[in-house]
């Protein structure tokens, strides 16, 4: 049976678009009180008030660059006094969404950048480990509260021109599982939600904002859309404390594997 999430308070990284800004929503229905965090805070926001709209308890939005442990730890700062005012010891996190990430080209590796391969590594894997230990204290005494990790089929299956992309999104895989080893015992619960082919700002962001690039990686598919990626985070998040749901692999039915999409003409 679900458990309400309503004031459950919901930290969610990467929520100025795409499938974090469709779990400030989602979440924000249930009634949670959301902490945003990304680095365009005026798309945050507009998200927030998204949220506030859609129903949320609270909906508070601040700057966070995970490629930074400084960020991270003035994020985390600033959350544990909206948390809890006057007594930030007091701050009890119930979700964390670590969903911050995506890629940067599509370069065989003979041809890639540094810059590209790092800024992959800093967000997708780093950030993750970042964020989890800071907010960790907030959760070991919060038995019951959640890590939802964002990973990606890419984790699992190489491809071409995705070499640091597949590492990263296989490195947030073993340290979501390394992470449910440690925290065996505590309450806490860890999750790795790995999506296929979904329309966001992913492939926008990928090509360096190539509009036209992008959107072929659509053609003549249905992708999965950030709504149905969010509704995944609400159910995971809203099973009762003693079910962990490891690992949830989500594809779109046009997509059998990471090679073989269905197109239509
Ligand atoms: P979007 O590009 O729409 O969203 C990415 C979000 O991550 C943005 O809010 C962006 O905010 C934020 N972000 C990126 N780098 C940083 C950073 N250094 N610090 C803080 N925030 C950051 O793409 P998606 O919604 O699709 O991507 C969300 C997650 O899902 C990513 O981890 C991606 O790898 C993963 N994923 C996506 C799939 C897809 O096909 N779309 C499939 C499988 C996984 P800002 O730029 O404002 O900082
Ligand atoms: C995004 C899915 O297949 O473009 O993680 O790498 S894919």
């Amino acid at each position: 049976m679900a458990v309400s999430l309503k004031d459950k308070w919901v930290l969610i990284t990467g929520a100025s678009s795409g499938f974090g800004a469709a779990a400030a929503r989602l979440f924000g229905a249930e009634s949670a009180r959301l902490l945003l965090g990304a680095r365009r805070v005026d798309r945050l926001e507009r998200v927030a008030a998204e949220a506030r709209a859609a129903g949320a308890a609270e909906a508070h939005a601040h700057f966070l660059d995970v490629a930074s442990t400084a960020s991270v730890e003035a994020f985390m700062a600033w959350a544990r006094q909206v948390m809890a005012p006057g007594e930030p010891q007091a701050a009890r996190l119930d979700v964390l969404v670590n969903n911050a990430g995506g890629a940067q080209g599509l370069d065989p590796v003979m041809d890639a950048k540094d810059e590209d391969w790092e800024a992959m590594i800093q967000s997708n894997v780093l950030g993750v480990l970042r964020m989890s230990r800071a907010a960790l204290p907030l959760m070991i005494r919060n038995p019951g509260s959640s890590i939802l990790n964002i990973g990606s089929i890419a984790g699992r299956v190489a491809y071409e021109g995705g070499a640091a992309y597949c590492a990263a999104k296989a490195g947030e895989l073993q340290i979501t599982r390394a992470l449910r080893l440690e925290l065996c015992g505590t309450g806490v619960r860890v999750c790795t939600i790995d999506p296929g082919m979904a329309e966001t700002e992913f492939s926008l962001v990928r090509f360096k904002g190539d509009a036209a690039r992008a959107g072929k990686v659509y053609e003549g598919v249905q992708p999965l859309t950030a709504e149905d990626v969010a509704e995944i985070m609400v159910w995971v998040a809203s099973r009762p404390p003693h079910v962990n749901i490891d690992e949830l692999v989500v594809k779109p039915t046009d997509q059998a594997a990471i090679h073989k999409v269905y197109r239509r003409k």
